[in-house]
């Protein structure tokens, strides 16, 4: 036995303890601890039953995923489970904490399953690009029907003890501790001399319209192939005998073993976890917050206030006017409307969060008693500036002094106050409530306590928070810059808006960057073209279609017209064909005769700005590591999961081959094209982005 697995008998049971901390993954150990303890318990004499339970915080949380890339070990996962339900003795599982993936199949394997009430189970493999491969996609739909176990399997999401027992994943919820309340269940099974109930043997499940099924989660994938496999793999449960189903579950599982999909699914995985734990700060404690004060209630101030409050912080939120902080208390009561809505809160909690820990006031003198102030005002030096005086003069000792600002100067901000060392930057992402990307923006004098601070925060509103340098734009604007810089080159030389959001859609973005500006509103970038026109070199090519489109008030969807046009009601909007006659007019006034562009152009030619930009932000120190950037685009600009980020996309693709397109590129404009020399540098040494994220 591996000691992994703690094997002890009460009476005629035989109990099996997994312990493999943090959350029992079943790695080579436990699996061969598992089988070795199964062979003991049907050796041992006058052993009646097993039963399977884990050690701390969770039953299984699924097959130990750094394992996946390698070659596989024995005993196999699927073999393991096949061995447990073919024990002649009865075979329990007591679950508790999450059983996902690997864990629940090893659940499903037994002969019955119990869980706590708080106990989660699920099969989130389509979450790293794969299916169930150890039987989940043919027992579970014989337990609770094709079409459930399809909801299931697709979504990956967790259920809880109650969903789960309605759909007969478990048999019973037990509240005691998990290993006492198997034993009494398992007793009472072996008296009533309960029978072994191998789910191989129940009925296959009903027949489906497969293929409109599989077409269905398809699409719902937006590009992710790993769902619509399941599909396939829960219609073999149905249509083959389930030794054949199980063979073809494991044909689907290893042919996704191998994709791009998968791979950028666990990079993404595993760079979630990594991106908010910077060895720096290891040992650097957080200070006490408790108390947040929030300048501005627009959009973004109220929706930083709401996620304050949903993670149970007090609230102070300046305004300037009464009128102005009773319409701030309006949002926030709207924002927090809607997370009852959503079964995010109780009414009650509602009720405190308004009356208890939110104040809108006038006063400056509102803030003397937060911990950390949030500044989300007009994106304005001199306003910031002016701000971060009055805070320097109102808040207490320690406080820290944060700007929401997306573009400018931290270090010149912080130079407004007496205590630089306590200013930072905490971009959140419009609505602020609901976007999980926070940028954190360490400036020159930053000291390293509030750095921790501002993470810690970030870990309590629930965000994934990315530390990045101070320039203009951060990590994430300014790749955004970049790409849409590339996007407006591709539209004045043939391309149109429209098709470049289509193109991009089909590569996985959630929208695509016409439909993003938009939403965010038109007048915002043509402020920024506007503030840099004075500084712009020469050679710098800049579309005006857009700013012609502002002159005209259209600026996106506020105002019902921008690239697309808007009706009330109605979800998107349609191209607005007199676009096209401005970006037509102005080729004629350019003298360009248009190119037509494939998608897969598009797609490239997008993605090199994208990929060129992360590398000169992480050349010049701006991201500490290249998941920084990934996790930047995918929490924060909608960039497909399934490819792991543009940076591990450019490791997937072949840097050479991103450079390469690069340097042709470069060709027609040598000034927008110039390679990052870090892209350069890695080329020549033939390493990766990744190579760069193990030395971090
Ligand atoms: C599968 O089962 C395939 C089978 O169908 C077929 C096989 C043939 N492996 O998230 P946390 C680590 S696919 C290895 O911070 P939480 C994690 O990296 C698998 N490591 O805590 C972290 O390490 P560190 C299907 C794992 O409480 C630490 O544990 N299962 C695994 O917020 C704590 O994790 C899944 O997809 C793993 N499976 O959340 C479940 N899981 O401390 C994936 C976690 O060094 N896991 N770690 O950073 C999760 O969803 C969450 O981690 C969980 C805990 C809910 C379990």
């Amino acid at each position: 036995m591996t000691d992994k697995i703690h094997y002890r008998r009460d009476g005629d049971i035989a109990v099996l303890r997994i312990a493999n901390p943090p959350v029992n993954a079943l790695s080579q150990e436990v699996r061969t601890g598992l089988a070795e303890g199964m062979n003991r318990a049907e050796a041992d004499t006058g052993v009646r039953a097993v039963l399977i339970v884990g050690d701390g915080r969770a039953f299984i949380a699924g097959a130990d995923i750094r394992e996946f890339g390698k070659p596989p070990q024995e005993p196999h996962l699927p073999d393991l489970c096949n061995r447990i339900e073919a024990s002649p003795l009865i075979v329990v599982a007591s679950l508790h904490g999450v059983s996902l993936g690997g864990g629940l199949e090893v659940a499903l394997s037994a002969h019955y399953r119990i869980a706590q009430p708080t106990a989660r189970v699920g099969l989130p493999e389509v979450h790293l690009g794969l299916i169930p491969g150890a039987g989940g996609t043919q027992r579970l739909p014989r337990i609770c029907g094709a079409k459930d176990a399809i909801g299931v399997i697709t979504s990956g999401r967790h259920l809880g003890a109650r969903d789960a027992l309605a759909l007969g994943i478990i048999d019973e919820i037990t509240e005691n501790d998990p290993e006492e309340a198997g034993l009494s269940y398992t007793r009472t099974l072996l008296a009533e001399a309960a029978a072994r109930r191998p789910v191989s043997e129940l009925p296959a499940p009903e027949p489906l319209d497969w293929d409109a099924v599989y077409e269905e989660v398809l699409k719902k994938g937006r590009g992710q192939i790993s769902p619509a496999a399941a599909v396939r793999a829960v219609q073999a449960s149905s249509e083959l005998p389930f030794v054949d189903g199980l063979a073809e579950e494991r044909r689907i599982f290893n042919d996704l073993m191998q994709t791009d999909q998968r791979k950028g699914m666990i990079h993404a995985f595993f760079a979630e976890r990594q991106v908010s734990n910077l060895p720096e700060l290891k040992d650097t404690p957080a200070r006490q917050v408790e108390q947040i004060g929030v300048v501005g209630g627009g959009t973004m101030g109220a929706g930083i206030a709401t996620a304050a409050l949903l993670a149970g912080l007090r609230v102070a939120l300046l305004e300037m006017t009464q009128q102005a902080a009773q319409a701030a208390g309006e949002r926030i009561a709207g924002n927090l409307a809607g997370a009852l809505k959503r079964g995010k809160i109780t009414a009650e909690q509602q009720s405190r969060m308004l009356s208890e820990n939110l104040i809108c006031d006038t006063r400056d003198a509102a803030l003397s008693d937060a911990d950390l102030v949030i500044e989300a005002v007009f994106e304005d030096m001199d306003v910031k500036r002016e701000v971060f005086g009055r805070l320097d003069a109102v808040c207490k000792p320690g406080a820290i002094l944060a700007t929401n600002t997306s573009y400018l100067d931290v270090n010149e901000i912080a130079a407004a106050t007496a205590r630089p060392s306590d200013v930072i930057g905490l971009h959140f992402f419009s609505p602020a409530h609901v976007m999980k990307l926070l940028e954190v923006v360490v400036a020159d004098k930053t000291a390293g306590d509030v750095t921790a601070t501002a993470f810690a925060l970030g870990k309590r509103l629930g965000k994934t928070a990315v530390r990045s340098g101070v320039c203009d734009g951060f990590i994430g604007n300014r790749l955004l810059n970049a790409c849409r810089s590339a996007a407006d080159h591709m539209v004045l030389d043939g391309a149109s808006p429209f098709q470049i959001d289509s193109a991009l859609q089909d590569f996985g973005f959630a929208m695509g960057p016409f439909a993003v500006s938009d939403l965010a509103g038109l007048d915002i970038a043509w402020a920024m073209r506007k503030r840099r026109a004075a500084g712009r070199d020469p050679r710098e090519r800049v579309g005006r279609y857009a700013d012609k489109l502002c002159e005209a008030g259209h600026f996106g969807q506020k105002t019902g017209e921008g690239f697309y046009l808007y009706e009330k009601g109605r979800r998107g909007g349609t191209p607005d064909p007199r676009v096209i006659d401005l970006i037509k007019a102005e080729r004629v006034e350019r003298g360009i005769t248009p190119r037509s562009f494939s998608d897969a152009e598009i797609q490239r030619r997008y993605m090199a700005a994208m990929v060129n930009e992360g590398a000169k932000v992480l050349g010049e120190g701006i991201a500490g590591r290249p998941l920084d950037v990934d996790m930047v685009q995918i929490f924060g600009y909608g960039f497909p999961r399934y490819r792991g980020g543009p940076m591990k996309w450019a490791d997937m693709t072949g840097l050479p081959e991103v450079l390469a397109d690069i340097d042709r590129f470069a060709q027609e404009d040598a000034y927008f094209w110039s390679a990052a020399p870090l892209l350069r540098e890695l080329v020549a040494q033939g390493r990766t982005f990744d190579d760069l994220n193990r030395d971090a």
